[in-house]
């Protein structure tokens, strides 16, 4: 009995995918502890509007009261942008909010699982966790890394926020075999900025290109996921000098207050809002409303190029 959870998927959900209409899963940890109320729920509802007018369905992954659901409806998501003590969940912990009634919501990790239990292929965000600086010390390694390496879901994101080691994040991408591809540009994006000073491994620079990229990949088998790195706009972006040093004084107080863990990650965003004045909000919804875009773009894509391989 493996894979058989019952997913509560809204009527909108259901329809598309029993049509083979293109779905975008979304995460809900960005929500929970990733912003705070009330530009949580804005963006999170802001993002669901952006996927509708591309043509696509969105589906935000949670666990409410035990249940997973793949789709929330607007009262529970601004229910979620206003609780507390939700739980995070990561690959380790989904089944134990399952099995023990709990609301919980999804980081990239638990969310991928989430989507390919539903047979959803694409899934955007803003950034996805990985190798913490100092993490030769902390071992604190995101299990999002394992999880691009192991569960087929393209997930579109703005990069890796400086507040992680990127060059080594990077690195284990690539020992997972995960391709990251950047969008439309040779740099490796950095969330709130466009550059990181990296050049991504793999370049493509429309959706009809990626879905090919990824029918191919399934054609190889055997293929997990995949990773779209989509700059910031320009006209949101936050210079990468700007933020360093705001990185820099959220690092040095997690460490001062020894924060570890599943704690860190959402700490040292929460520093960072303060420490920019929540400038850094502004950019934060900004680039997710233009993953959202992008994804919903990539599942119409491979919609088509799908069907057409299977003529
Ligand atoms: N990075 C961000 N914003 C976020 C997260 C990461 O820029 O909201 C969230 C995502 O849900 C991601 C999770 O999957 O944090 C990673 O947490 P950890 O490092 O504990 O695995
Ligand atoms: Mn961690």
């Amino acid at each position: 009995m493996t894979g058989s959870i019952k997913i509560e998927v809204t009527a909108e959900v259901a329809d598309a995918l029993a049509a083979g209409r293109p779905v975008v899963a979304l995460e809900s940890t960005i929500i929970t502890h990733g912003m705070p109320w009330p530009g949580n729920r804005d963006m999170a509802l802001k993002v669901e509007a952006a996927i509708r007018s591309e043509g696509a369905v969105p589906a935000t992954i949670a666990v409410i009261d035990g249940r997973l659901h793949a789709g929330l409806d607007e009262p529970t998501i601004s229910t979620l942008a206003q609780a507390t003590g939700v739980m995070k969940l990561s690959r380790a912990d989904l089944a134990f909010a399952l099995a023990e009634g709990r609301t919980g919501a999804t980081t990239v990790a638990a969310t991928m699982m989430a989507a390919e239990l539903a047979g959803i292929s694409v899934f955007a965000t803003g950034g996805i966790g990985g190798v913490h600086q100092g993490a030769s010390d902390s071992f604190d390694i995101s299990a999002d890394l394992d999880e691009l390496a192991r569960t087929p879901v393209i997930v579109v994101c703005a990069g890796a926020k400086a507040i992680l080691d990127i060059p080594k994040t990077m690195e284990a991408l690539e020992t997972r075999g995960v391709p990251v591809v950047a969008f439309g540009q040779d740099a490796m994006p950095a969330f709130w900025s466009r550059d990181s000073g990296l050049t991504a491994p793999l370049r493509l620079d429309d959706a009809a290109s990626i879905a090919r990229f990824e029918a191919t990949r399934r054609a190889l088998g055997g293929h997990g996921g995949m990773l779209v790195a989509n700059p910031v706009p320009v006209e949101d972006e936050i210079a990468a000098d700007e933020m360093k040093r705001h990185i820099a004084a959220a690092l040095e107080t997690a460490k001062a207050e020894g924060i570890e863990g599943k704690a860190v990650t959402p700490f040292l965003l929460g520093e960072i809002l303060n420490l920019t004045n929540g400038e850094s909000l502004k950019t934060n919804i900004s680039l997710v409303l233009n993953n959202a875009r992008l994804a919903a773009r990539i599942a119409k894509a491979l919609g088509s190029e799908l069907a057409a391989g299977a003529k």
